[in-house]
């Protein structure tokens, strides 16, 4: 790498911050089970600190995503898990609110046909609102678990009209710095229909519901081969892009590490937004997110390799000669811009990381860095010990 690609890479890494999940540092499992961990965080103070440790050895993960039945217990001031979070060098992310566990929600929340369920649902997501504002957290993030598993079971348009119902009201509850993501699924639990399915609904709604309301993209919640860096252009160019929710997966939403499938599609999706970045003049503003739950490997370690990766794809993407490109793409040349993308992909990024590392006083190689402080061994141990309590 030359000195202007490093530079290059080092501006980019200077604005890219990743927020941690604080679901992805505790016990968590498939339908089928849990395989239990020593180190795995009980309580969201140890969520925190263990975030706390992601941020200390990689620098870029200032935030925790928490979500409000998970993190918060009832009648407890959410200022004070702020205070855990300062505590740890870390602060509060996006809020989620949980409108998905409780038996009310059987048949959906804002989509749900009983009145009282759709209140309780809404009256969930206006506290959370508040908690957000309480915790200065700028992020509200609403995924619906809402649909039907049979055909003629539901009246697809009613509940949508009750989602924009409910939604807009949640808006207006917004704070002048809030602003509230609209995640979609294709399927799960629901396998017939799902109320927000594909970003296209998303994006219906977001817009219905008011300037606020803007469309979250989790990596893993599309179809096999979907062109997810077409969705995220078109949004940028809607100015409709809210954030992510990053993960990978093979089969659906699989919550695997990012990039370890596929770490060409998530340089994609990064050049799409750089690209955008250089032809607008200006880098949108976008929550890039975590959401992953590490079933088997370590929870820390898999974090910090996930942002490692984020990086390292991110760094890759700031080195595509967007000049160049754009040149190329206006006479169709395309082995030539192909190669722009290929030739910016597999360059050996590391140098520019290590660098990046040096100047911000972090470890070369957090991964390791991390390994060697013993941290996870010894909250192995104090955790094990308060579990047999
Ligand atoms: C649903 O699959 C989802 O992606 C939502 O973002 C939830 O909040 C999260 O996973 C829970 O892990
Ligand atoms: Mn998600």
């Amino acid at each position: 790498m030359n000195d202007k690609q490093l530079q290059k890479v080092s501006k980019a890494l200077d604005t890219f911050k990743i927020e941690t999940a604080s679901w992805a540092f505790a016990d968590s499992g498939t339908r089928f089970g849990q395989f239990y961990q020593d180190a795995a965080a009980i309580d969201t103070p140890d969520k925190l600190a263990d975030a706390g440790q992601v941020h200390q050895f990689t620098g870029c993960c200032p935030t925790v995503a928490v979500h409000v039945l998970w993190d918060f217990n009832k009648g407890e001031d959410p200022k004070a898990i702020a205070k855990v979070a300062a505590k740890h060098g870390v602060s509060i992310g996006a809020i989620n609110p949980n409108v998905f566990q409780d038996q009310a929600y059987k048949y959906g929340s804002f989509g749900n046909p009983d009145p009282a369920s759709r209140k309780q649902a809404l009256q969930h997501v206006i506290d959370s609102i508040e908690i957000g504002k309480a915790v200065k957290s700028q992020i509200v993030s609403l995924w619906f678990a809402d649909g039907s598993n049979y055909p003629g079971q539901a009246n697809i348009r009613q509940r949508k009209k009750w989602f924009e119902e409910c939604l807009k009201k949640a808006h207006e509850k917004l704070g002048p710095k809030q602003l509230m993501l609209i995640e979609y699924k294709p399927f799960e639990p629901a396998f017939y229909h799902t109320d927000i399915g594909d970003w296209g609904m998303s994006y219906v709604l977001s817009k219905k519901t008011g300037p606020k309301a803007k469309v979250l993209v989790d990596t893993g919640h599309h179809f096999q081969s979907q062109n997810i860096e077409q969705i995220v252009a078109w949004l940028l160019d809607e100015d409709m892009l809210g954030g992510f929710h990053f993960n990978d997966r093979r089969y659906a939403d699989d919550d695997l590490t990012l990039g370890s499938i596929d770490p060409y599609q998530i340089f994609r999706i990064f050049h799409e937004i750089l690209y955008f970045g250089f032809e607008s003049k200006k880098m949108p503003s976008i929550a890039y997110m975590i959401d992953q739950s590490h079933i088997d490997k370590p929870k820390i370690e898999a974090m910090i390799q996930t942002v490692m990766m984020a990086q390292e794809l991110f760094a890759k993407a700031a080195l595509v000669d967007h000049e160049k490109l754009r040149v190329l793409q206006t006479r169709c040349e395309q082995v030539d811009a192909e190669e722009i993308l290929r030739r910016a992909f597999f360059t050996d990024v590391t140098p520019a990381l290590v660098e990046w590392r040096k100047k911000k006083k972090l470890a070369a190689n957090p991964l390791l860095a991390f390994r060697e402080s013993g941290y996870e061994a010894r909250v192995a141990k104090e955790r094990k010990a308060r579990r047999q309590k």
